[in-house]
């Protein structure tokens, strides 16, 4: 085997916490039931504005018609099929009142109720209920709401409440985490790495047999025990089977527990090459999925266009005037039709639809440079422009590029030549809604000096890119490019505020140095321009040691792409030859913790936590070790890359796939408004080779912290749709997942 990259730094893991969940649920049914402070997590509609006062939660309730038009409620209420509930509460009125109570699924469109009581309250005095119920449903767990529905009273009035408390038995999660035995359940190379993890205590080698499925035995060995693994909350072994050549369809037996089958063939990237890309055609905004071309379950109408009900995004007006932007606005609308939905909701972003689409040209730019643009050629992608002569991956792009034009300030207006952050709904919508039947008014947000980098950046690449298909398009992205970055160097510090997340993320970056060199990086590999290479090298990040983040790079810290590029493409500059040692010393140093870990991951957290889109963390990671094989042809960074993808296949500690329709247990209930057949057995799960956005440690949606509280980073995932902190689908995951596929299905078979 050719030597190893040499001179590895020392892979230290850092510290990680946690272990088994504790769910959260004893005694915490209601979250908040005495006010000692706050009214959160409790809600209200009807314009109502909670105070909390001497321990008591207080409303103003408006006069009204129907008893739902005010309502206070809390959601996050897990209950268990066949148990038993009291419900208790103390309120008190300033008027005589006829109030609904009731307990009753979150997703209610049959009007389900487990408990609905009409108490009669006289003003005054604190009056005390206590009601019963069981919960009656069949499936094995309900998402569940309390409701005090104060309206239909004829006169205002306020409601106050305290001690509520809801006892009984809440929903206990258990992962079943499979086989003992964690393998790679879509396969392993012939000749690549194969490597498998055993959750074991026992303190000495275990005897593996790998067998044929349904066959005779192929090899035996003994596992090595690898100590407590902290990323798991568990003591493992490794099991090294890199031995076995033969090809077929395999399982690996310890102590009589067999793992799931997987294969061990050469092709085994070539599908996920296609699947990889076929997430983005049925999120596109403003154009009909055709159910002939992306599957039958995935047609539907057009989504944000003129028929749309809340008119689309054909005259976007911008954002009502803000205190946290110093109540900027706009005069004009801009048709903002097109693009991808960012993910499982209808917002449209700048930034993270601009990494998105840099990484489905860039798995372009690389198939061309290392003579392997064939299978991403015209007629490789399920989408419409199959036979236009154009590269299909190209094609698909562009829908995104020309969304991101559409976002550039006109000349005239103030902050002309920027670009505007994002557009999306006014306020969230909620699971399942279709893209076409969103009725929510939709806004332009400000523009931000990142989001105007990120078109300067992404249109300069696509002025090269595009220029052999479609000369007058790649002129038009060079001048768009160009308008961008001078624009943003008038407005080198307009940061989208972290405030302005009504309906849609945020997306705030306060540093937009990164980006600086990104979208100057990109203009000079375009230009050439003395300009821009200047600017590059004047940029902080053009060191060594500083543009690679062992965290992984993502739409707000993007130093590494520029890098990337700047070593492959960069062959005016007299210092290539230093750029592609900090790529190599990047890809030696992420390599060296991956030998570290023990389920192959190219994933090591310095907080040792798993962040938000950790599964996007560790395949940017492979495209840094990608690159630097590439370079060198060293092929223990191809060897690097393949074993990375073990984890996302299955070895890992919930013995789960990420990648939908890979693996026999991999993750189809991501969260999304429209591929949410958990919620409507109408609608598809999410399309085959989408990935899951993984395990993130600060579990930041309800279901996701109740269920899953204490675990350890690994064990921080479940695949429903509701825990969308843990199981997000998003453009720029799996334009990461189709740049590494198009990697290894190129590799694959010279390995
Ligand atoms: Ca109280
Ligand atoms: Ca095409
Ligand atoms: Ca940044």
């Amino acid at each position: 085997m050719p030597g190893f990259p040499t001179q590895l730094p020392a892979g230290t893991l850092p510290a990680y916490g946690g272990g088994d969940p504790q769910p959260q649920v004893t005694g915490r049914l209601i979250q908040n039931s005495n006010f000692t402070s706050d009214f959160k997590p409790w809600w209200v509609n009807a314009g109502m504005t909670p105070k909390v006062d001497g321990g008591v939660f207080c409303v103003n309730a408006p006069a009204s018609a129907k008893p739902w038009d005010v309502i206070v409620g809390h959601n996050s209420i897990y209950l268990p099929k066949g148990k038993s509930y009291t419900f208790r509460f103390r309120v008190r009125t300033s008027e005589n009142v006829n109030l609904t109570v009731q307990v009753a699924p979150f997703y209610n469109p049959s009007n389900t109720t487990y408990l609905v009581k009409y108490p009669t309250v006289t003003s005054g005095a604190w009056r005390q209920y206590e009601y019963t119920f069981d919960s009656t449903f069949s499936a094995e767990y309900m998402l569940s709401q309390v409701q005090f529905r104060l309206g239909g009273s004829t006169k205002p009035y306020e409601f106050c409440m305290d001690d509520v408390t809801l006892n009984g038995n809440g929903y206990v999660y258990q992962a079943n985490r499979g086989p003992a035995v964690k393998v790679n359940q879509h396969g392993y190379l012939p000749r690549g790495p194969k490597r498998a993890t055993l959750v074991s205590t026992a303190t000495s080698p275990q005897a593996w047999t790998l067998r044929r499925v349904g066959g005779g035995t192929v090899a035996t060995g003994q596992s090595t025990p690898a100590g407590f693994d902290g990323s798991a909350g568990a003591s493992v072994h490794t099991i090294d089977f890199g031995s076995v050549t033969a090809t077929g369809r395999f399982e690996l037996v310890v102590g009589g527990q067999a793992s799931p089958p997987f294969d061990i063939r050469t092709d085994l990237y070539a599908s996920l090459r296609s699947d990889s890309m076929r997430f983005f055609y049925p999120n596109r905004s403003g154009i009909a999925i055709d159910g002939g071309i992306a599957g039958a379950a995935y047609a539907r109408p057009a989504g944000h266009v003129a028929a749309s009900p809340n008119g689309g995004d054909t005259q976007v007006p911008c954002q009502r005037p803000q205190s946290f932007m110093n109540n900027w606005t706009c005069d004009y609308t801009l048709d903002v039709t097109g693009g991808w939905y960012d993910a499982g909701d209808h917002g449209k972003y700048v930034v993270n639809g601009g990494i998105a689409t840099y990484q489905l040209l860039s798995t372009w730019e690389r198939a061309v440079a290392v003579g392997r643009s064939g299978p991403l050629g015209d007629s490789t992608l399920a989408i419409p422009e199959r036979g236009n002569g154009v590269p299909d991956v190209l094609d698909e792009a562009r829908w995104n590029l020309e969304f991101m034009l559409k976002m550039q300030v006109p000349a005239g207006k103030p902050l002309a030549g920027m670009v505007h952050h994002k557009v999306h709904d006014e306020s969230w919508t909620g699971p399942p809604t279709l893209p076409h039947l969103d009725k929510k008014a939709r806004q332009l947000h400000r523009p931000s000096t990142a989001a105007t980098l990120n078109l300067a950046a992404v249109a300069a690449q696509g002025a090269r890119v595009y220029a052999p298909y479609d000369a007058a398009f790649a002129s038009r992205l060079r001048a768009a490019a160009e308008r961008a970055y001078a624009a943003a160097l008038a407005n080198p510090v307009l940061y989208a505020p972290r405030a302005d997340r009504s309906g849609g993320g945020p997306y705030a970056d306060d540093d937009v140095t990164d980006e600086y060199y990104w979208a100057a990086t990109q203009l000079y590999l375009t230009t050439s321009s003395g300009t821009y290479l200047t600017a590059l090298r004047a940029n902080r990040y053009h060191n060594p040691a500083v543009a690679f983040d062992q965290n992984g790079f993502y739409w707000g810290s993007m130093a590494a792409l520029a890098q990337l590029d700047l070593a492959r493409y960069g062959s005016g500059l007299s210092e290539r030859g230093q750029i592609r040692t900090w790529v190599q010393d990047a890809a030696n140093r992420l390599i060296s913790f991956q030998r570290a870990e023990r389920f192959g991951q190219s994933y090591t957290p310095t907080s040792g936590k798993y962040d938000w889109g950790s599964n996007a963390s560790m395949l940017n990671n492979q495209v840094v070790i990608a690159t630097a094989y590439d370079l060198t042809g060293n092929v223990a960074y191809a060897d690097a890359v393949f074993e990375a993808f073990d984890y996302l296949f299955g070895r890992n500690a919930l013995g789960q796939s990420y990648v939908t329709g890979y693996g026999s247990n991999d993750a189809k209930n991501q969260h999304s408004r429209w591929y949410a057949k958990s919620f409507d057995a109408t609608l598809p799960n999410p399309p085959v080779g989408s990935v899951a956005g993984g395990p993130n440690s600060s579990l930041q949606d309800p279901l996701a912290a109740n269920w899953l509280h204490g675990c350890a980073p690994q064990l921080c995932y479940v695949d429903n749709l509701e825990a969308w902190s843990v199981n997000e689908i998003t453009i720029n995951w799996n334009s990461a997942l189709a740049w590494v596929s198009a990697f290894a299905a190129d590799v694959a078979p010279i390995r």
